[in-house]
């Protein structure tokens, strides 16, 4: 008996979809389906047209779901800005070298004696020179009188200058009225050099912060009580002016002590990275309240830091108002051109106490002071113009009588404003009191109430 055999059927049989096949083609059926209804119902002259608009894939293609590629395409981040790349990051091979050298520059124009080298001096002329001069003596004469209204109690508290005279005056001197100062508590030089009304300075250390509001067209920022933390202010704002392309400068009175604030390196970071127009003016004044420079930083000096953010730092003598003036007019210049920041380390000397709360006698050596004495920076200039014929005892007088008339004066202005508004210290701590403050002050009301009444 031959075996039975299942005769393989002639037609080609074909494998059954899977639910994920039909699943899949129903769109596409459907879509056949509606066009071939659109056909139908049309004219016999339009169904050709239609026909052909319809069954073009792209046609078929719109209606599908995108695809995985496209998807993972569309959660790509958008690129902004395209980033130039070096062309190596690493040496193909083992090699040791040395990648990049810097310097730091370092100027002095006028010597301790008051000797003058001509090549280095800046463009100034005569009058300038007797600005700078009187000045210096004014700010001299207006710090002495600020710590003798300190000690009489008549005002809160003081920060001298005394000794960073040239550093201030000098600085300020470069800057131009549309540009923007930004000082630290110590920088009544600067102030007076930048027009402020010295009553202002006065008021704002006789602790009313109305002190602090320039009159309209004075660029010049309050004084910063937390150390460092204006630099970003500065930065800030000269990188407004930067989008705006308003030409202007804006200049951060830091101190040593600043640079090893974090504010103050994050402030230099962006201004690195952004070019915007700042000078970093650093009064290297030694100290930082009883903290000496030495136990700031290792490093040489302070002007590298700028370095590392990718800028310039130079070093000057803090002292020499020429030195100064020059190289703060330098870089200046450069920022208004688009040229980015710099820092100005002033080599110079805090030749008083801290403030008037403090007493540096606990922790400096008598020494110290005495060879910064003799390289005062109104001396050193005064010998200067001696030798020029643009000094005279006769005129050192008149400008001391004229400074001491417009401190005086100054000093009258001052006490003489109506005490501030209680409610201004709440009203202006935000934009709007919240009802904390709102309860603290309706507090203070009361009690002010009841200690009136006591006294009546
Ligand atoms: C953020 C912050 N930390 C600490 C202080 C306390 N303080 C006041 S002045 C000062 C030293 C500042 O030294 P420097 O920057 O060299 O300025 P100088 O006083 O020498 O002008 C310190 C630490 C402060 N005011 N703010
Ligand atoms: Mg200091």
């Amino acid at each position: 008996m031959t075996p039975m055999v299942r005769k393989k059927s002639s037609r080609k049989t074909k494998a059954p979809k899977s639910r994920k096949a039909v699943k899949k083609a129903r769109p596409a059926r459907k879509a056949q389906r509606k066009i071939s209804r659109k056909v139908k119902s049309a004219g016999k002259a339009k169904r050709k047209t239609i026909k052909k608009i319809m069954l073009k894939p792209t046609a078929l293609k719109k209606a599908k779901k995108p695809s995985r590629k496209i998807k993972a395409e569309a959660r790509k981040p958008t690129v902004i800005r395209k980033i130039s790349f070096p062309e190596r990051f690493i040496s193909e091979k083992a090699v040791s070298g040395v990648v990049k050298r810097f310097e730091v520059r370092y100027l002095q124009v006028l010597d301790k004696d008051g000797r003058c080298d001509e090549k280095l001096m800046p463009r100034v002329s005569s009058q300038d020179i007797k600005s700078f001069f009187e000045l210096m003596l004014t700010s001299r004469v207006f710090d002495d009188k600020a710590l003798a209204l300190q000690r009489q109690g008549r005002i809160g508290t003081y920060a001298s200058i005394r000794g960073q005279e040239a550093s201030q005056i000098g600085s300020a001197f470069a800057m131009q009225d549309q540009d923007w100062m930004f000082p630290s508590f110590r920088e009544a030089g600067a102030y007076i050099t930048r027009k402020t009304p010295m009553h202002l300075v006065l008021q704002y250390w006789s602790g009313d912060e109305r002190g602090g509001i320039m009159p309209k067209g004075i660029n010049n920022f309050t004084p910063s009580i937390p150390v460092g933390t204006h630099a970003l202010h500065a930065v800030g704002f000269a990188w407004g002016a930067r989008l705006r392309k308003d030409r202007i400068v804006c200049v951060a009175y830091i101190g040593d002590g600043a640079t090893s604030e974090g504010d103050t390196l994050e402030a230099m970071n962006f201004a690195g990275v952004f070019r915007v127009p700042v000078v970093f003016l650093l009064q290297n004044n030694q100290w930082a309240i009883s903290v000496p420079r030495a136990k700031q930083t290792a490093a040489e000096t302070l002007a590298q830091k700028a370095i590392a953010f990718g800028f310039e730092g130079i070093q000057v003598d803090g002292n020499d108002v020429f030195a100064v003036y020059r190289a703060a007019r330098e870089a200046m210049d450069k920022a208004r051109a688009g040229g980015g920041p710099t820092l100005i380390e002033c080599v110079t000397y805090r030749m008083g106490d801290h403030t008037t709360a403090d007493d540096a006698k606990r922790y400096r050596d008598a020494r110290e002071l005495e060879y910064w004495v003799q390289r005062d920076p109104i001396d050193r200039l005064r010998k200067y113009m001696q030798k020029k014929g643009l000094w005279s005892q006769e005129y050192e007088n008149k400008v001391a009588e004229e400074a001491g008339r417009k401190v005086e004066e100054a000093v009258k202005t001052m006490e003489s404003q109506p005490p501030p508004n209680i409610e201004d210290f709440f009203k202006y701590t935000y934009a709007e009191m919240n009802q904390n403050l709102k309860d603290q002050l309706a507090e203070l009301m009361e009690a002010l109430k009841e200690q009136q009444e006591r006294k009546e």
